[in-house]
């Protein structure tokens, strides 16, 4: 099999948002598992599949600049971790006025098992100057860009690169990974090969793909994709950094607009957030915000997607079903997304509509 069949064998099953450069949601059945199979993992690129020569720079402000390989990752102590990745973008289409941006539904969320060495243990190894403050982090990826800035038409040829604050990144207990593995395979080329950052609880813009150099920084970094884009621009509020997901729930089963028979019916779902473990799912019957308690079930790992689940009696007729979650820090989704410029970290209480029988 050929690199292109591999992709286009992976590309199938999605749901395409764009062709070029790739861009596509999971499907339903992406969300129904622990772990999303690979093949039904998003994909959120902004450029075309790059070369990657195989190697990571590490340099910078640090003692002890040095190039790694692959094999070179694989003899440092192994970490994995079962992380939601969500798209700071998920939801986007429901936000009135719709914003610019890749128009996603609500599936640009998956989970997958990551293994590979700590972002931590490789920056120890440079040995980080008393005076830098953030951690460049590069992709191997590139091209032209419509920059956000009102003022900077032009479209410009630029480099996927984002930052984390220093401390963050030098954290074991952080357990950022540069993953090489991806659900026990070699990482898929669509997915970051040969290895990416993995940023537990962060929206996923900040798991570099295809990572290339971690330059360690004395300044902040500004680029395009650290202040341009993936910024909250509030209409009335100041200017906002795109982080930690904010808590969500979705409903997996009944699968939207489906029927199912009278009677019985176990509802599920999927909830997760980047500020604590989830410790409230609430379920609406009738549009008006009377949250009946669902069953949560206590996090698998730290990193990931919660099951709950709600034992209804289905009456015939056509309901909408609104489920609303709580996370351990005390944040509850909205009812309306949370509008700003760009579109994102749309977490707003989602409707399922089902028609019983
Ligand atoms: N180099 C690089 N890394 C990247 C991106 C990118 O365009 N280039 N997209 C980011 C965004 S916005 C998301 S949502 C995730 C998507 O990861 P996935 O395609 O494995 O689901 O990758 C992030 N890492
Ligand atoms: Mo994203």
């Amino acid at each position: 099999m050929t690199v292109t069949d591999a992709i286009a064998r992976n590309r199938a099953a999605l749901t395409m948002i764009k062709e070029d450069p790739f861009n596509a949601e999971a499907p339903h059945d992406g969300l129904r598992t622990d772990t999303t199979p690979t093949q039904l993992h998003y994909v959120r690129s902004n450029f075309a599949l790059p070369h990657h020569d195989g190697t990571l720079q590490v340099a910078g402000a640090v003692a002890t600049p040095h190039t790694l390989t692959l094999g070179d990752l694989r003899a440092l102590p192994a970490a994995e971790h079962v992380v939601t990745l969500e798209c700071a973008g998920n939801g986007r289409l429901d936000m009135r006025p719709l914003p610019t941006g890749e128009p996603w539904g609500g599936y640009a969320v998956s989970t997958a098992r990551w293994k590979g060495a700590r972002l931590a243990d490789v920056l120890a190894r440079a040995d980080p100057a008393g005076d830098g403050v953030e951690v460049r982090c590069q992709g191997a990826d590139h091209g032209k860009y419509h920059l956000s800035s009102l003022f900077e038409k032009d479209d410009a040829d630029i480099t996927f690169v984002r930052s984390l604050a220093l401390a963050h990144a030098s954290d074991p207990a952080a357990e950022i990974l540069i993953a090489y593995e991806m659900n026990g395979e070699p990482l898929e080329a669509d997915h970051g090969a040969p290895f990416r950052l993995i940023v537990p609880h962060w929206y996923a813009v900040a798991s570099v793909k295809w990572l290339s150099r971690l330059d360690v920084i004395t300044k902040p970094f500004a680029g395009e994709f650290q202040t341009g884009h993936y910024v909250y621009q509030w209409p009335d509020k100041p200017v906002e950094p795109v982080t930690l997901m904010r808590v969500r729930a979705r409903i997996t089963d009944p699968a939207d607009a489906c029927c199912i028979p009278a009677g019985r019916y176990t509802i599920r779902g999927k909830a997760w957030s980047g500020s604590g473990a989830i410790t409230q799912v609430g379920l609406s019957f009738t549009g008006a915000s009377e949250w009946n308690p669902a069953v949560v079930e206590p996090p698998n790992g730290p990193f990931q997607w919660q099951d709950w689940s709600y034992e209804w009696d289905a009456t015939p007729g056509r309901h909408s079903l609104r489920a609303r979650a709580t996370d351990a820090s005390g944040n509850i989704q909205p009812e309306v997304p949370p509008w700003n410029r760009l579109g994102y970290g749309n977490n707003a209480v989602e409707v399922a509509y089902v028609e019983v029988r």
